[in-house]
This record gives structure tokens, C-alpha cells and sequence, in this order.
């Protein structure tokens, strides 16, 4: 079991600040957990404009970019790592397409949110970004590592 734990696949999921506006924090919560993934580290935080820069510096080059560090860095921001058998890729279903209009319903995007730039969720798009995103937004004492009574039903 322990070993098991060790090897779990990671991901980094943070609720944007409209998600926290809109009281959707335990929505999200919930449908992570309920599929049978294991919170690890969360904390709430407002994001510097520097600190979304960071974040989003693959979209540097987007004429979006900035409006949606400004965006990031609005107001406070649940920052949490998941962790699970196929997570990462799993993590984004649930999460549904990048663009509200286009998310399935079912998703959280899909059920939750209208348009691109409000789109309350973000959550790694591969085992890299997961890895830098996770050491970014988290300190290694912010992460927990423990069994549950859950996961011995679930794997
Ligand atoms: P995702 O991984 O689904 O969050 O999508 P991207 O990394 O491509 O985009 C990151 C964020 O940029 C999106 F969540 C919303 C914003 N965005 C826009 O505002 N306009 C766009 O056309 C595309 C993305």
C-alpha cells in the first residue's frame, strides 16, 4: 500500500478566482473526489500578476495573456494536488474543454461555466507541466502523502 502510494501519479488543479466568487470550491472538490481521486495539498491564495506570469508563461506570446493574468491574480485561488491512476489525463476530462461553449456537458466546465476567459478551473495537461506546476505553486512540506480506507475498494 505504501509503495503503491509512492509511485500514485499527481496532478495540480487550482480553482480560479471565479470558481471561489461563484461558491463552486466544494462542487469541484466534490467530483474529484467522489471518482475516486486522493486530495494531497490544498491551499487558498491570492496570485501575484508575476505569479500568474509564471504560471501561464507558455501563453506569453497570446494576445489573451495578459487579461488573463489579470484575471488569475483577481482575487483568491484554491491551489490543490490530486492524486490517482491516471489523473493527469482523467483530471482534464472531468475538467471538459478549455472553451465553455465546447465542454461537454457532464464536465465541469460543461455544467459550471459560459465562456473561455471565466472558466474557473485549471488543471496540468501532462505529467511535466504537472510536475513544474505542482513545485510552483506548492512547497514540498505542503505535500501529503497517506492510505485511506477508500483506495484499498477503489485500485
Ligand atoms: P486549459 O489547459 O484548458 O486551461 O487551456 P490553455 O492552457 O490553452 O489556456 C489557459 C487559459 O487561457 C484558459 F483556461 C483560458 C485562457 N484562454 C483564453 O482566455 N482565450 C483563449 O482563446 C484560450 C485560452
Amino acid at each position: 500500500q505504501e509503495a503503491r502510494a509512492a509511485e500514485m501519479e499527481r496532478t495540480f488543479i487550482a480553482i480560479k478566482p471565479d470558481g471561489v466568487q461563484r461558491g463552486l470550491i466544494a462542487e469541484i472538490i466534490s467530483r474529484f473526489e467522489r471518482k475516486g481521486f486522493k486530495l494531497v495539498a490544498i491551499k487558498i491564495v491570492v496570485p501575484s500578476k508575476g505569479f500568474a506570469q509564471k504560471h501561464y508563461y507558455d501563453l506569453k506570446e497570446r494576445p489573451f495573456f495578459n487579461g488573463l493574468c489579470n484575471f488569475l491574480s483577481s482575487g483568491p485561488a484554491v491551489a490543490m494536488v490530486w492524486e490517482g491512476e491516471g489523473v493527469i489525463k482523467y483530471g482534464r476530462k472531468l475538467i471538459g474543454a478549455t472553451d465553455p461553449q465546447k465542454s461537454e456537458p457532464g464536465t465541469i466546465r460543461g455544467d459550471l461555466a459560459v465562456v473561455v476567459g471565466r472558466n474557473i478551473i485549471h488543471g496540468s495537461d501532462g505529467p511535466e507541466t504537472a510536475k513544474d506546476e505542482i513545485n510552483l505553486w506548492l512547497k514540498p512540506e505542503e505535500l501529503t502523502s497517506y492510505s485511506n480506507n477508500a483506495e484499498k475498494w477503489i485500485y
